[in-house]
């Protein structure tokens, strides 16, 4: 659809960057911080790029404010950050550790005198490490007590300070790549044990939402999905129907359920046919219902091509964690679809595919099937940066990339769209889960690479600055 004139961005939108407590905080073990399934996982020989962990990360824990200041000075409006569980409940459940209570207030408190709205996830898959040793964490129906009971408590503590709240961060994404992949924690290869842990996860998520809406807390929760919407390769219809198996399977299996409580039909069946659909308990489907997000997450990166796959065809293949471009190895569902290369988008040297419409197309497909508000809790690009002798970071492929993005919401909100806010990933260097350090993607520049000796001081790119005149003017000139 092409506009005569593009809608401007609504006075209160809400232009932010985003974080997660493992990329950034470091103090791993400080202030009676309890052991999450991360700190164990970085530590089995060969699961992070050059051994990389977040020990000491980004050290935010002790920099929140220059990091904050940094923020206040670009102009954000919400930054968007996430609660290590095992700092408020150190063994997951129990007794509150003040302390680390205490951080995420400060933090709150600095963020709310900048004039910066906090944006809370209470969930970005740092799960404590007693609960993974005791119940086998999302592989058992006791993780949703205890999940809305941490949730709870941050509720209150939180109430009238955070109006922005995510449930889960990519429950696709912990759950496939925790048990189909075992490229995350607990590193397990099972597509039955996967559907478990995700029909769970999918429970804890309507339990905390359910309870957030009866504590009458005031504000909005959501849960944050990864969405890479699906195209076909060409238009032979058996890889148009190859990208809606892929839609199916890969978006709306996460995406009904939290819209609407209900598992899609056609991936389902599938599930039941190849054995491992998960166990719907009685009363399981009356809770997923009742749950009602007040707006979707989207973490949008790049969107996924598609062609048919035969039943006896490729599965999932190795992910480029290395940066060395086109190292990704063919990957898909048998009997549903592959992966294939759209040749007309450029890719990242992680062969991320890069496509600013993708994102249009995700923010239409989302309000024609679900008509609900999207806060974009994501999107960036991860790079090699260069730090100049004098200090500078030049990364205009960051500023192409972030502009064609700003447009192409734009372009959504001008189709229809209510799009909320736009959360850039990330706002300072950070750490990538199996990246390392040097697939970087913050408007600041952090001083840490894969020795993990670095100085830690804060440089801003040129992205900081162009960001910054685009808040200023709320994205007029995009
Ligand atoms: C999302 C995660 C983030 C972040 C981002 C970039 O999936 O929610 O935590 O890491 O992707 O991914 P990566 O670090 O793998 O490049």
């Amino acid at each position: 659809m092409d506009h005569k004139q593009l809608k401007e961005f609504p006075n209160d939108f809400l232009w932010g960057s985003a974080s997660a407590a493992y990329q950034v905080e470091g103090a791993w073990q400080e202030d009676g911080k309890g052991a999450s399934v991360w700190d164990d996982f970085v530590r089995i020989p060969g699961k992070t790029f050059k051994a990389t962990n977040g020990d000491v990360a980004v050290d935010h824990y002790h920099r929140f404010k220059e990091d904050v200041a940094l923020m206040k000075e670009q102009g954000l409006k919400t930054y968007r950050f996430s609660i290590a569980w095992t700092r408020i409940f150190p063994e997951g459940r129990g007794e509150v550790n003040q302390a680390g209570l205490d951080f995420y207030l400060a933090l709150i408190d600095e963020l709310i005198k900048a004039g910066i709205e906090p944006m809370v996830t209470l969930y970005h898959w740092d799960l404590p490490r007693t609960l993974q040793e005791e119940y086998g964490g999302w592989e058992s129906r006791k993780i949703i007590e205890d999940f809305t009971n941490y949730a709870a408590v941050l509720f209150e503590a939180f109430r009238g300070k955070v109006h922005y709240w995510v449930s889960l961060n990519e429950q696709n994404i912990f759950t496939s790549l925790g048990y189909l992949l075992a490229a995350h924690p607990p590193g397990v290869t099972d597509p039955k044990r996967m559907y478990e842990v995700n029909h769970i996860a999918n429970l804890a998520n309507a339990s905390v939402i359910n309870k957030f809406h009866e504590m009458k807390i005031p504000g909005k929760i959501g849960p944050s999905f990864a969405y890479s919407p699906n195209y076909p390769i060409n238009s032979d219809p058996k890889n148009i129907l190859a990208a809606e198996n892929a839609e199916d399977l890969m978006a709306h299996y996460w995406l009904d359920v939290y819209l609407w409580g209900e598992y899609p039909i056609a991936a389902m069946n599938y599930l039941n046919e190849q054995g491992i659909a998960p166990t719907i308990e009685p009363g399981d489907m009356d809770l997923l219902r009742s749950a009602k997000p007040d707006f979707l997450g989207i973490n949008y990166y790049q969107t996924a091509t598609n062609a048919y796959n035969p039943l006896d065809g490729v599965g999932a293949g190795k992910m480029n964690t290395t940066g060395k471009k086109g190292s990704s190895e063919e990957t898909g569902t048998p009997g549903m679809f592959k992966k294939a290369e759209n040749p007309f988008v450029e890719r990242t040297n992680w062969d991320w595919e890069i496509d600013p419409q993708g994102l249009r197309i995700a923010l239409r497909r989302i309000t024609s099937r679900y008509r609900v508000p999207v806060i974009i809790t994501e999107n960036g690009l991860g790079e090699y940066d260069k730090l100049t002798d004098d200090h500078q970071i030049h990364d205009q492929y960051r500023i192409d990339y972030l502009a064609g993005h700003v447009h192409a919401i734009k372009e959504a909100i001008s189709d229809g769209a209510e799009v909320l806010g736009y959360c850039t990933w990330s706002f300072t260097d950070l750490l990538s889960w199996l990246n390392g350090y040097q697939k970087r993607y913050g408007f600041v520049y952090v001083d840490q690479d894969e020795t993990q000796e670095g100085s830690l001081a804060r440089y801003k790119k040129d992205s900081f600055y162009w960001y910054q005149e685009l808040i200023k003017t709320n994205g007029q000139e995009c």
